[in-house]
């Protein structure tokens, strides 16, 4: 039986949406016509909600809806649909901070558990775009821009604790889908779990060898305790090339249903993660070498310029701030002196985000292998064999950076690391792991 919050909470189907759109005016009249003139197409993408484009004479709406349950599961995975409050409450939270970066949002409804936002057109999502080899080199520059605000912005260097603390108590509450990460994220892959969606048997081998590697879970339980303990900013939570829907140029960051506050490097590293993902997956996708090889490097200039302006921004903006706050209060750094060692304090500031990034990138990359939540990257490649010799790459570099992460305090070295890791072999977890 379906356990849903409230007994006016309907699930709505493509026609449903229409009508509700009908049912409010000012939503209506976006449209324009009278809903005999509309037409709606369900678009639902990822894993939990529904999602409806409705276009009319005039203008079109996108209606998203929290499903009770896991939408691609079904009702036997129940799910928290207050997650699209705190979806609510972080893109209110970080508007005033990251402008046209996000899509408008018109209308929410606490009871149905909708929003109604803008329609992006001809924007399409990011994923979709890499996998059809087509570049839009804006979306990493933009991604950028968009951590870099929303993390200074909310963090203890740009406000007083006090605010701080007030958004912590508040996307604390998003319970449930915190749940989901520590599960999914960190610990599912390193154990048995029916949930997990290793390919079997290509990848049995690597899927026990990550259960076997002691070093590695310490390793990982460091980085769940950083998701769970390091309060340093909002995050999106799950910002991968799905929650992005780009143009040439123009990008939008979409789904911040996620959001906690915690560790900046989590969005940061995130985001690379599924770059990295395209990369492994690229050379198995059917393409002639030439083109393999040029996507690829593509490919890793973005990851490097999504790096380097994150972290050129994030301290721009830090320097630019003449406001107080109680990470760097005002009255500690007036001389030259003390402004020389801020800015010392700053860089080193990012380099600690880049460990980080590198140690979320690698946690992200091997549960999207080994994991639940699986990727069309990969599960694009039909035969089998190929598509494992593609995910062993990946499971290999990203094990291999997770163990060594003292190697990674540069971003070119982690780009440098890629190719060393792309012919392993899914029958030999081993031979790879010193690398
Ligand atoms: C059950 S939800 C699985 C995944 O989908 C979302 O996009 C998140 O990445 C989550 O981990
Ligand atoms: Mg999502």
């Amino acid at each position: 039986m379906l356990h849903t919050p409230n007994h006016d909470y309907r699930i709505l189907d493509a026609q449903g949406a229409a009508g509700y759109l009908a049912a409010h005016p000012a939503l209506a009249a976006h449209l324009g016509g009278t809903p005999e003139d509309w037409t709606c197409r369900d678009v639902a993408d990822g894993n939990l909600n529904s999602v409806f484009l409705i276009d009319g004479p005039q203008g079109g709406l996108c209606v998203k809806q929290a499903l009770p349950y896991v939408r691609v599961f079904g009702e036997g995975w129940p799910m928290d649909i207050n997650r699209a409050r705190f979806e609510h409450a972080y893109a209110s939270r970080v508007a005033p901070h990251v402008g046209t970066l996000a899509p408008r949002i018109h209308h929410f409804d606490e009871t149905q558990f909708i929003t109604v936002m803008e329609k992006l057109e001809p924007h399409i999502i990011l994923r979709s775009a890499l996998l059809a080899g087509q570049r839009l080199p804006r979306a990493a520059t933009d991604v950028a821009e968009y951590v870099a605000r929303t993390a200074f912005h909310t963090s203890n260097l740009a406000v007083p604790f006090e605010r701080k603390l007030t958004d912590t108590g508040v996307f604390s509450g998003n319970i449930a889908l915190q749940r989901i990460t520590v599960d999914l994220v960190f610990t599912d892959p390193y154990i048995e779990n029916p949930r997990n969606r290793a390919l079997s048997p290509h990848l049995n081998l690597w899927a026990a060898s990550l259960r076997e590697d002691s070093a590695l879970k310490a390793d990982v339980a460091r980085h769940r305790l950083s998701y769970l303990c390091k309060a340093q900013s909002l995050l999106h939570g799950d910002l991968h090339t799905g929650s992005v829907m780009a143009t040439l140029d123009d990008t939008r960051i979409i789904d911040g249903e996620f959001a906690l506050v915690g560790p900046t490097g989590f969005d940061t590293g995130t985001f690379i993660a599924h770059y990295v993902v395209a990369w492994f997956a690229r050379s198995a996708q059917g393409g002639s070498p030439q083109d393999t090889a040029s996507f690829r490097a593509a490919l890793a200039d973005d990851i490097l310029t999504f790096w380097n302006v994150f972290a050129t921004r994030f301290i721009h903006i830090w320097q630019e701030w003449d406001v107080e706050n109680d990470g760097t209060p005002r009255s500690h750094f007036t001389s030259d002196t003390d402004r020389q060692a801020l800015d010392a304090f700053r860089r080193s500031h990012v380099d600690d985000i880049l460990v980080d990034t590198v140690a979320f990138m690698g946690v992200e990359i091997i549960r999207r292998i080994i994991g639940f939540a699986q990727l069309a990257d990969f599960h694009m490649i039909s035969d089998e064999a190929v598509r494992a010799k593609a995910m062993a790459g990946a499971l290999s570099f990203a094990r291999s950076v997770l163990l060594h992460l003292e190697r990674f305090g540069d971003i070119r070295a982690l780009l440098d690391a890629l190719t060393e890791h792309d012919g392993a072999h899914p029958d030999d977890p081993q031979t790879t792991r010193s690398v």
